[in-house]
């Protein structure tokens, strides 16, 4: 009888465990198939700030398609995206904390996550006046505001936004403001499809403690159409724009009002926290973040130390706003009347991306100031890709409007953005009429870009004219280019008695054109990160490869007088020791670990190289170690590859040698 049971117990168990293993595989598989078809696209035109604990950019692996094309949810039917799911759980993500979907809603989740991006059911677990906690330093808490604080109009665009993600925004605005400080919601609707968003929204908002109203756009007409109707019915003296997928956290208003109460020229940005697109936590990012653009002008975060800039305000004050070169451009402030001044937005603008390119510039060179708060977080919803049609082709739209914003506020640094950014080329100019705009820069007797770059941005990678902008071509001895070159560089008169960047540059850029007709695109090789792969977050090892221009493969450097080698993204080469051997590193010549990379740009002495005319060697200034191109064996391939290292000088050595060969970037 004992035994018996024994045995009926043993097969239990092995049933069980199948059972478990078949539910493991199934979920596994979606989880799968659900990577694979979120693009990453957008992650480009939305970045997200890295969190607070300083973790690497948030990097989504994208899984290769796994259980092939065929979508196993079905397609959405009508009523999938029209009924309201909207369930709260009370407690459910209370003072921020994720959300965990019941197993059994696991399939629903899957299928439902398309709808917006993000995931819903999620969202419809969490009640409306989710708790959150205080995201503000101690100072901040303890900063007392005058009582005289402008009011506020809050201007929330949406299209086909989920009613609890809409409504959440709306609920934390206004749970989280001072009464007195805030006017009105305004709500312009893009045109959003979803029946829900028509009169059952309608009647939700009648009974506001708020008075909130409603506009809609009769056609798709994208944000800055859209928020320039709401800015029109607005009454306060502030406008303070949000997107729909926004949980303004405690005290997030005041500090906006109060430094707009102290100078009207400023628009000022919240930090902007992250909420989870998976499970809707939030999570507070780093205060000291600013923005500025790539060389494609999409919108990057930085987080390089800053001087806090305020006039009014000592730099020792954490609280002060720090001033920013860009703005994100989803949330922020500003003096209803300065708005308008300023000239609001640009009209011609389609559908979304690019105003606040736009806006950036235009605010910094004709007189205004763009400032984070440190103290005003407000959480916002970050996706991987955008779920929503994009009228006229989101890349023809988006570089419509890039080219928009470069003509007229670029001046000569235009054509370097339409020839290294794909899509766009110095044709786009005729197709766009700024007449307006260039008329409006010119009224409000605007400085130039150049002053912008010098003034508010010192720390850019952008080319200029005392600057170096090309290639770095490794001088192997043999392809007619790098002979000329050498030869050159070997003849010049005086040639010993500079050794500064500026004199090399000079005689550069003297024969760039006959360097220029001789690179060989087959042969020449030119300095390269080692993958492909922007490295935006982690070191990334250098090696060289062909010449052929392309403008993403980030082997286009920009030098500064002070010796900084610069790319795309604040990227810069750095000479960066493992931490072990360094010593025998330098004195053995078979170094197997690359001790140079390309990394966040910085301004420190790892980062600072000299030139040699006449030897055409780059050393790291500190160190005095060349760098030279050795083969060294990948630990981890097991295969021998070319890679770029710090090593003593020799000048016979031909694998220290080095030219530049500059690019055209203006007219
Ligand atoms: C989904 O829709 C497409 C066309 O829109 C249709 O070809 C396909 O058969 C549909 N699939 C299912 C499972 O209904
Ligand atoms: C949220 O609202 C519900 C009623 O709608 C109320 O019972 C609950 O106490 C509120 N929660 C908080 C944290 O204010
Ligand atoms: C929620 O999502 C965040 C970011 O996507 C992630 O870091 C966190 O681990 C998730 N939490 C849970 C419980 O899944
Ligand atoms: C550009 O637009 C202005 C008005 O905004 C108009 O007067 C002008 O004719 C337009 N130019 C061209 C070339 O279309
Ligand atoms: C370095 O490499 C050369 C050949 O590439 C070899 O002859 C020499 O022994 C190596 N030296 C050391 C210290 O490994
Ligand atoms: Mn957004």
């Amino acid at each position: 009888m004992g035994l018996r049971f024994q045995q009926l117990k043993k097969l239990w168990l092995l049933y069980l465990f199948l059972l478990f293993f078949a539910f493991f595989m199934f979920a596994i598989s979606i989880n799968l198939y659900v990577a694979s078809i979120q693009t990453a696209d957008s992650e480009l035109r939305h970045p997200k700030p890295p969190p607070k604990r300083r973790s690497l950019w948030p990097h989504k692996s994208i899984v290769a398609h796994y259980i092939g094309k065929g979508d196993i949810f079905g397609n959405m039917t009508a009523d999938d995206y029209n009924i309201n799911q909207f369930k709260p759980v009370p407690g459910e993500g209370a003072d921020g904390r994720p959300v965990v979907v019941p197993p059994r809603d696991r399939f629903r989740m899957q299928r439902f996550f398309r709808l917006n991006s993000f995931n819903l059911l999620a969202s419809d677990r969490i009640p409306l006046n989710r708790t959150l906690k205080d995201y503000r330093t101690p100072e901040c808490r303890d900063k007392k505001y005058d009582s005289g604080l402008p009011s506020t109009s809050v201007i929330i665009v949406f299209h086909n936004e989920a009613w609890s993600v809409l409504l959440r925004t709306i609920t934390s605005v206004i749970n989280r403001s001072p009464r007195h400080l805030l006017k009105e919601i305004i709500l312009v609707d893009d045109a959003s499809e979803r029946s829900y968003l028509k009169r059952q929204l309608e009647s939700y908002i009648r009974v506001l403690t708020v008075p909130t109203r409603i506009y809609r756009m009769k056609k798709r007409s994208g944000l800055v159409p859209a928020r320039l109707l709401g800015a029109e019915h607005a009454r306060g003296d502030v406008l303070t724009f949000l997107d729909a997928h926004c949980e303004c956290s405690r005290g997030w208003l005041e500090p906006l009002l109060a430094r707009i109460k102290e100078a009207r020229n400023v628009v000022i940005c919240p930090v902007i926290d992250i909420i989870s697109d998976d499970n809707f936590s939030y999570t507070k990012t780093f205060e000291n973040h600013w923005g500025g653009f790539n060389w494609q002008l999409s919108f990057r975060w930085f987080s390089s130390e800053r001087k806090r800039q305020t006039t009014e305000i000592t730099a020792k004050d954490s609280t002060a706003p720090i001033a920013t070169p860009g703005m994100a451009g989803g949330l922020f402030a500003i003096d209803r009347n300065y708005f308008y001044e300023m000239g609001s937005y640009d009209s011609n603008m389609r559908v979304w991306g690019g105003e606040n390119v736009e806006m950036s510039f235009r605010i910094w060179q004709c007189g205004g100031r763009v400032e984070i708060s440190p103290c005003s977080h407000v959480g916002h919803v970050f996706r991987s890709s955008t779920p929503y049609t994009f009228p006229g082709g989101m890349s023809e739209v988006l570089t419509d409007n890039l080219a928009r914003a470069a003509t007229v506020w670029m001046d000569d640094w235009q054509y370097f953005v339409m020839l290294y950014t794909s899509g766009l080329s110095l044709s786009v100019k005729d197709k766009v009429n700024v007449t307006e705009r260039v008329a409006l820069r010119e009224k409000l007797q605007c400085k130039s870009f150049a002053w912008y770059l010098e003034n508010i941005w010192p720390e850019h990678f952008f080319p200029a004219p005392d600057r170096f902008f090309g290639k770095i071509i490794w001088l192997d001895g043999e392809t007619e280019c790098a002979q000329a070159y050498s030869k050159h560089m070997k003849n010049l008169p005086g040639r010993a008695l500079s050794r500064e960047w500026q004199r090399a540059f000079e005689e550069i850029e003297s024969k760039s054109e006959e360097f220029m007709s001789l690179i060989d695109l087959e042969r020449d090789k030119c300095l390269r990160p080692l993958k492909e792969v922007a490295p935006r977050s982690s070191l990334q090892p250098v090696t060289v490869g062909d010449c052929t221009s392309h403008a993403q493969t980030m082997d286009m450097f920009v030098i500064t007088p002070k010796g900084q080698i610069m790319t795309n993204d604040n990227i810069c080469l750095a000479y960066r020791p493992p931490k072990q051997g360094v010593i025998k590193l330098l004195k053995n010549r078979n170094a197997t670990t690359s001790n140079v990379m390309l990394t966040q740009c910085a301004g420190d002495a790892s980062q600072l190289w000299n030139y040699d005319m006449d030897t055409q060697q780059i050393s790291h200034r500190d160190t005095k170690l060349c760098l030279t191109l050795k083969a060294a064996t990948n630990a981890r391939l097991q295969k021998q590859e070319k890679v770029v290292l710090c090593m003593q000088c020799d000048f016979k050595d031909i694998t220290q040698k080095w030219g530049f060969i500059p690019l055209p970037w203006r007219l």
